[in-house]
């Protein structure tokens, strides 16, 4: 029998909420909140527009783009957040240092922040920034997932090898705790996986298909 979650009819009517430049103008601060983090350019608002089958968030082909904390409401307890993509180097340092601080703020209080979603480009995965990203979530047991974006860029046999390698650098230094999986934007590969990962985090169950 096919069973059908929540996850994939609230993603689908996902709405643009707020966008913040700092942690006082987030919404409220209950329920279950999933962020995307990521290298600018690896692709997080991408990923977060092919999940809820909207053009929500701005993607862009230059980087650095997405410079505040954009929120997305699932329903009224749901949300997901399109976090500023670090490592830029490009944006002048005091904005840097700006982003840099409040992205810290959010991620140090955020009580309803339920998982991280960290995107990483599969051609360029675990930069320095990414590495700090996992000792993070490892040190404030924060589930992590990771989407190996731009799986299209590499052939299937290559992008296979890629997410095995991946795989064992995360369990050698972080242990088995954090997941990961192939994404393509354009492709719309992963997106039941990846979908399943925030019904686990915002505690949706599977339900029966009606009739
Ligand atoms: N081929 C391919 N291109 C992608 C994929 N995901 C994103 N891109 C492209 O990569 C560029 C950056 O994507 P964004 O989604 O804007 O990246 P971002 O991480 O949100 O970037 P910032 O907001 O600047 O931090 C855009 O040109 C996208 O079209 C993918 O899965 N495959
Ligand atoms: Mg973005």
């Amino acid at each position: 029998m096919q069973f059908k979650n929540p996850i994939i009819g609230l993603c689908q009517q996902a709405a643009f909420m707020i966008s913040a430049a700092k942690v006082d103008q987030c919404p409220d601060d209950q329920g279950f909140e999933v962020a995307f983090a990521g290298r600018s350019n690896a692709g997080k608002s991408s990923a977060l527009n092919t999940l809820t089958h909207a053009s929500l968030a701005r993607t862009s082909k230059t980087p650095g783009r997405t410079q505040l904390l954009n929120f997305f409401r699932l329903d009224e307890e749901r949300r997901l957040v399109d976090l500023p993509g670090y490592g830029y180097a490009k944006v002048p340092i005091p904005l840097k240092l700006h982003w840099q601080r409040h992205l810290e703020a959010y991620l140090g209080s955020r009580e309803s922040l339920k998982g991280l979603m960290l995107m990483m480009d599969i051609r360029h995965p675990l930069t320095e920034f990414d590495r700090l990203m996992l000792d993070w979530s490892a040190a404030s047991e924060m589930p992590m997932h990771i989407l190996l974006t731009k799986a299209d860029k590499l052939a299937y046999g290559a992008a296979k090898n890629a997410l095995l390698k991946v795989q064992t650098d995360l369990r050698k230094g972080w242990g088995d705790g954090v997941t990961i999986q192939l994404f393509s934007a354009p492709k719309r590969m992963g997106i039941e996986e990846a979908q399943a990962v925030l019904a686990r985090w915002m505690e949706l169950e599977d339900t029966p298909p009606a009739g």
